[in-house]
């Protein structure tokens, strides 16, 4: 681990235990990934405190043991470092390793809580919500294999939260959190850490840096853009210094508490500025960008957008060509809304396939078990074994290790995997903000509709399944239901719909259509053009526009 100068200091300030008295509030319930409301709902007093003490109450055995603490930098991240920092010391850990500044990106987290074999760990993210003071903030709790909690543990913390009482904390002056450092806080040691070496080490440890290098040397150009959030230093580091690509490669690569006042999120709407580059005349060969908290990732080539379900497809496909991945996939898993494009990866290539409720938490125990290597959301998700969290880094790194070793265009490497395993058309319609009373009512009417559609025609489709997705957990056999709306057709069509669970205000509705063309004629339509049908058919039975009163979604992807 790299050091910039050891301090050690014992902080002598007054450092009773102090035990605070509290009342609980409504709604700390982790959604999709953690507990995520305004700045201004968390810096009420108290409340990230109890959410805090929820969580170590609900965790026997953590007294003595090491936990790990980062942030993606968003507003009030610094102040709730501090908080957590002497609450962790005033419940018991025996350590804390905290990224310099408080910044961790998640996956990076993920990658500290394991290779230091901590017994868990906080993330400050609201990922890709907007961030500053009338932003979002969010915080969540990840177990000792690096990922997240799973449901049992989630819902053990929002119970705990509905009958706290007290939380514990100390009096002692901040610790200087710009400075790689030890300092011995009551018996709890606090070890600021560099945030990006350990991550980086990984990094060189799964790729083949060296044709990468060359690549970038042989006039193949690229862009990042860090989206002025957490994965600035990283791909810094990474990117310019460590594979020698040329300076300013690295866009928006330094952080800021409100993301320059955007939007977070790597996709075709929010992710304008590389947009314009990659869509622009003389375009680069590569451009990709990450978002808030580093975990998520978006691929395009020269004026081509690969959609994150086929990124996960083509990353399956290709391991041969990737040194810490070649001939060792077991399994590819990928949650129920992204298309089925891995499925047929896995049963060309003869490893397993899973299909798993949204979120990162249901990968975690295939992952631990060896089901499966590789594991990737629609929602511009991707990662594998290497760590437990989906890791935005380390699917450019992945792509940049296959374009160097393919040689082709990013372009050319869809069209061909097309042309091999057939085209699964895709996209996803996000109505956010919707009024969450008339989201639920729509999203309940459908779902008490769905019995009676089996076996209806829609245009040349008959529907052959439409449920709520309910999922068994292969290795511990729990069971998690109510996790979206699913309506399957019998040419492999398919429309779900689901309710987000990372929004902060009133509703988003995700509306998500897929169909697939073996042809490779057919591989050139404009999606929103090949799935038309299916939108429709989707409005037709939810009445979401007329219900919404919206014309449109407020995010294709
Ligand atoms: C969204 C995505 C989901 C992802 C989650 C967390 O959840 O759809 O696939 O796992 O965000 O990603 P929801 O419930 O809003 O659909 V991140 O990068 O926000 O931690
Ligand atoms: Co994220």
């Amino acid at each position: 681990m790299l050091e910039l100068g050891t301090i050690k200091t014992t902080i002598r300030e007054t450092m009773d235990i102090l035990t605070i008295p509290t009342h609980p509030f409504e709604g700390q319930k982790p959604g999709t990934s953690g507990l995520r409301k305004k700045v201004e709902i968390f810096k009420q007093p108290h409340y990230l405190e109890n959410f805090v003490q929820s969580v170590f109450d609900t965790l026997p055995g953590h007294e003595g043991q090491t936990l790990v603490l980062g942030g993606d930098g968003r507003f009030y991240n610094r102040e709730a470092i501090h908080i957590i920092l002497r609450m962790a010391a005033a419940n018991g850990f025996g350590r804390v390793l905290v990224g310099r500044g408080g910044l961790l990106s998640t996956p990076a987290a993920s990658a500290i809580i394991r290779k230091y074999q901590a017994f868990g760990g906080l993330v400050l993210s609201a990922s890709h919500n907007p961030g500053g003071p009338d932003g979002d903030f969010g915080i969540k709790y990840n177990i000792g294999n690096g990922g997240p909690a799973p449901e049992r543990i989630t819902e053990a913390i929002h119970a705990r939260s509905r009958e706290i009482t007290e939380y514990k904390t100390l009096k002692f002056e901040e610790i200087p959190l710009d400075v790689c450092g030890t300092y011995n806080l009551m018996g709890t040691t606090v070890e600021v850490i560099d945030s990006v070496t350990d991550y980086a080490e990984l990094m060189e440890s799964l790729f083949d840096f060296e044709a990468i290098r060359t690549l970038l040397k042989s006039g193949f150009r690229m862009r990042f853009d860090a989206m002025h959030a957490i994965t600035g230093p990283y791909a810094t580091e990474i990117i310019e210094r460590r594979l020698g690509a040329p300076t300013g490669t690295v866009m928006n690569g330094t952080p800021k508490p409100d993301f320059g006042g955007g939007h977070p999120d790597p996709n075709l709407t929010y992710a304008r500025d590389l947009v314009k580059v990659m869509y622009g005349d003389d375009a680069p060969d590569f451009g990709a960008a990450s978002d808030g908290d580093g975990d998520r990732n978006m691929i395009l080539g020269r004026r081509f957008f690969v959609t994150p379900s086929d990124s996960l497809a083509v990353i399956a496909a290709n391991a041969e060509h990737v040194p810490g991945y070649r001939g060792r996939v077991t399994g590819v898993a990928r949650s129920m809304p992204t298309s089925a494009a891995a499925d047929r990866v896995a049963a060309a290539l003869g490893f397993e396939s899973f299909e798993t409720p949204t979120g990162w938490k249901f990968f975690g125990n295939l992952l631990d078990a060896g089901r499966i290597t590789f594991c990737g959301e629609e929602s511009f998700g991707s990662g594998s074994d290497h760590v437990r969290e989906k890791d935005g880094l380390w699917a450019v790194l992945y792509w940049l290790n296959i374009l160097a070793a393919r040689g082709e265009s990013v372009e050319d490497i869809l069209r061909h995997h097309w042309q091999r395993f057939g085209r699964d058309y895709y996209t996803r319609h996000d109505y956010e903000e919707v009024d969450a009373t008339v989201a639920k009512a729509l999203y309940s009417d459908l779902k008490a509709r769905l019995p009676a559609l089996l076996g209806q025609r829609f245009g040349v489709r008959t529907v052959t399944l439409a449920d709520d997705f309910a999922y068994t957990d292969p290795i511990d056999g729990s069971v998690s239901d109510g996790q979206g709306l699913r309506i399957l057709f019998d040419d492999g069509a398919r429309a779900v719909l689901r309710l987000s669970g990372t929004g902060t205000v009133g509703a988003t509705l995700r509306v998500y259509v897929e169909r697939y063309e073996a042809d490779p004629a057919r591989h050139d339509m404009n999606p929103q053009v090949a799935l038309a049908e299916l939108i429709d058919v989707v409005d037709a039975l939810s009445q979401l526009k007329q219900r919404t009163g919206r014309t449109q979604p407020s995010v294709i992807t």
